[in-house]
């Protein structure tokens, strides 16, 4: 059975842009209610090991390096067939390729500050939603 539920970041690049509002309500339009959320910066403890499966590729440490330069959002979003409809939401990781009116192809700066981040699988959302919040913090 499909999980129902995703797990999402803000990126630094959406805070220090000023999107916040934007994209949550671009979230919350496309059917999606918030299960969890939180401000918050990653250490590069924590980004390194969230980006664990991409440490062989060669943008690892940019990626890390950006990840923590500065707070991110993090939030479990709820909605029938959560991980794909959120995917499609964001858009491709290359804000050139993203189709129009998707969160990267308004917001993102280029394929690296790409504004957020979706799961790519109901085992990752999973994964990723206990990496950043305990059971008391979602509702
Ligand atoms: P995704 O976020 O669309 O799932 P992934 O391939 O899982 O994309 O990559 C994770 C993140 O790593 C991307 O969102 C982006 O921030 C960064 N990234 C991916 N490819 C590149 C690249 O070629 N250059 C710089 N950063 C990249
Ligand atoms: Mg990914």
């Amino acid at each position: 059975m499909a999980n129902n539920r995703t797990f999402t970041m803000l990126k630094p690049d959406s805070i220090e842009n000023g999107n916040i509002g934007n994209i949550i309500s671009m979230i919350t339009e496309a059917g999606f209610s918030i299960k969890a959320m939180k401000f918050t910066r990653l250490s590069e403890q924590q980004a390194k090991e969230f980006y664990a499966v991409h440490s062989e590729r060669p943008f690892y440490n940019e990626l890390v390096e950006y990840m923590t330069s500065g707070p991110i959002i993090a939030a479990i979003l709820e909605k029938n067939n959560a991980v794909e409809d959120f995917r499609t939401l964001i858009g491709n990781t290359d804000p050139s390729l993203a189709e129009k009116n998707t969160i990267r192809a308004k917001y993102a700066e280029s394929k690296g500050r790409n504004a957020v981040h979706g799961s790519d699988s109901d085992e990752n959302a999973r994964i990723e939603s206990e990496f950043h919040f305990s059971s008391s913090e979602i509702f």
